[in-house]
């Protein structure tokens, strides 16, 4: 019977298995539950939204350094694997001794509660999904480790209520040793046929157990998927978006000159397609407004505070512009730039309403999920295009990219200027207040950084020899490309070909024709805006106002 001690390991597993599975439901009936609530009332968005909002300003960067825009579906991953191990010890513990895994699971979920109440705009109905979840988990893990110990208990051991579960284990180690000395003593014969029919009853029960667990797989995974469903009816944004109509722009955009797009092969495109643009935001669960449920709260210090509804914005004059945006995460070279046709309404317009008091010299926008930008008051009010945005590229805003109304602000990174799903602006001061970024070490003004980026031939790339087409963008939003250079091989700087120009506040695309022998190449780039001149050669880190630096590609021709 050496087999006993491999019999615990087993009976360890089992046990793990079903912590695992209680975890499931757990979170299978709070999703349910939780279709009724906001997102953020399920543990899942509420744990991993907390998370975001602790993650230090370099472990961001690392994250989108890493994953890019899958940084969000890695924190999933990463929180399953942590909710399976932390499930697996429990349902250990639970079985050796039930009233500490109960205690357990009881800390678990006041975790998750603390979560969910502390999530931007929560009530306490919104604990409601997680009790009703930490309560369900807590009967499935009792039945199964009730089943388990059926199928664990030796034969002289009627099957053991949940707070003995430490006694029944122990009884099964004993009996384990016990085994060993009896094959020197005739009692031995005795206890090992007792053990054999123990062994047959434990493997019909056995079976009852993993019925069980399949029973409680079953229960988990549909109470998840109909939470889904369900959730999804309820808000269901895509019909309120395809039902958009929008007015024409009382200013439409103007046109884009002929020559915007560099003629070289594999430079993006002048104007981003929505499904290809670049998304950065601190939303696991994106937020659900419809245009019903939608009002701006313009308020702070003022003369006058008002709340707009959509049907106001439909209602004024509007205006449509292409605006290159930017984000203060993008390294030297990155990819986390975009430009779009915005449709929207000035933002100067709504201020002038409000009429900012003295000494007002900031606007806090605060999105409906809690995330908040702090932008200089007059950036807002001078004659630059920044608007409320409804409308990218004649769609209505994108979900993911901040439907029904977000901010567009030309010549500031995003995070300071972009707010996503906007539903509050208060007008204050620096001094006294601050926003989500600022409190997480970034820089409280994020003015853009002029940048050159070499798109063409990408990093590494192998090139046919011959005439070698090299091409990419420049950004200095509001102030204008005037010029940008490249240096092959660390030689003197050359002048490329600038495409036209739509606006100072959209990117400008260039190109350059060179003859290369075969080999090893480096190109450099650097722009000059039409106001602050030379793109600085000083190398930054992205933290705590942007990267700068002249970017160098390095490829091969063949
Ligand atoms: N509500 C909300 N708005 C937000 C953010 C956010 O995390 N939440 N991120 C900002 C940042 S850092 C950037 S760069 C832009 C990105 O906008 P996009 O995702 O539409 O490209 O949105 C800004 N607006
Ligand atoms: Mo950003």
């Amino acid at each position: 019977m050496s087999n006993l001690p491999e019999r615990r390991r087993g009976t360890s597993l089992l046990a793990a298995l079903a912590g695992i599975l209680a975890a499931g439901v757990v979170l299978g009936t709070a999703e349910l539950a939780g279709a009724f609530f906001r997102a953020s009332a399920t543990p899942i968005v509420a744990m991993g939204s907390t998370f975001i909002d602790f993650t230090p300003p370099w472990m961001k960067d690392f994250a989108i350094a890493t994953f890019g825009t899958n940084d969000k579906l890695a924190l999933l991953v990463g929180m399953g694997v942590t909710i399976t191990l932390l499930a697996a010890v429990l349902g250990i513990v639970a079985f050796r001794r039930w009233v500490l895994g109960v205690a357990g699971v009881l800390l678990m979920g006041a975790i998750i509660l603390a979560c969910v109440l502390t999530r931007a705009g929560s009530s306490l109905p919104d604990a409601v999904p997680t009790v009703v979840g930490t309560a369900a988990g807590l009967l499935a893990l009792r039945w199964l480790t009730a089943r388990l110990r059926r199928a664990a208990a030796p034969a002289a051991t009627p099957a053991v209520s949940p707070p003995d579960a430490a006694r029944g284990g122990r009884l099964d180690a004993s009996a384990g040793e016990r085994t060993t000395v009896a094959i020197t003593e005739p009692r031995g014969h005795a206890t090992s046929s007792a053990a054999g029919s123990a062994a047959v009853r434990g493997s019909t029960s056995r079976r009852g157990f993993f019925a069980a667990a399949g029973v409680t797989a079953v229960v988990a995974a549909a109470a998840a998927g109909g939470g889904r469903l369900l959730a999804g009816a309820r808000t269901n944004i895509a019909a309120v978006r395809d039902s958009l109509q929008f007015p024409a722009p009382a200013s439409p955009a103007p046109a884009l000159p002929a020559g915007v797009q560099s003629p070289v092969a594999g430079v993006t495109p002048f104007v981003t397609p929505n499904g290809d643009f670049y998304r950065i935001d601190t939303a696991l669960s994106v937020p659900q407004l419809t245009t019903e449920d939608w009002v701006l709260r313009v308020h702070g210090m003022v003369e006058e505070e008002f709340e707009l509804s959509f049907q106001d914005l439909l209602d004024a004059d509007l205006i449509e512009r292409h605006i290159t945006l930017t984000c203060v995460s993008n390294p030297v070279g990155g990819y986390l730039a975009g430009n779009a046709k915005w449709l929207g309404y000035p933002l100067r317009e709504v201020l002038a309403r409000a009429k900012p008091l003295d000494g007002a010299d900031m606007v806090l926008s605060t999105s409906s999920d809690g995330f908040s930008a702090s932008t200089p008051l007059p950036v807002l009010q001078d004659d630059r295009d920044a608007i409320l945005a409804i409308a990218m590229n004649g769609e209505p805003l994108p979900v993911e990219h901040g439907f029904p109304v977000r901010m567009v602000v030309p010549g500031l990174f995003g995070y300071v200027s972009a707010t996503k799903w906007v539903v509050d602006l208060e007008v204050t001061r620096f001094a006294d207040r601050t926003a989500y970024w600022t409190d997480r070490g970034w820089s409280e003004k994020g003015p853009i950084k002029t940048m050159a980026r070499v798109e063409v031939p990408e990093s590494f790339a192998s090139v046919d020899a011959g005439q070698v087409m090299i091409g990419g963008v420049a950004w200095s939003q509001q102030r204008g490309i005037g010029k940008v250079e490249v240096s092959v091989d660390g030689g003197d700087w050359e002048d490329v070909t600038l495409a036209a120009e739509a606006s100072v506040d959209t990117w400008r695309q260039w190109s350059h024709e060179l003859t290369l022998g075969s080999g090893l190449h480096s190109v450099r780039a650097r722009a000059t805006d039409r106001v602050d001149g030379l793109q600085t050669e000083e190398r930054a880190e992205t933290v705590p106002d942007g990267a700068s630096g002249w970017q160098t590609v390095q490829f091969t021709v063949k």
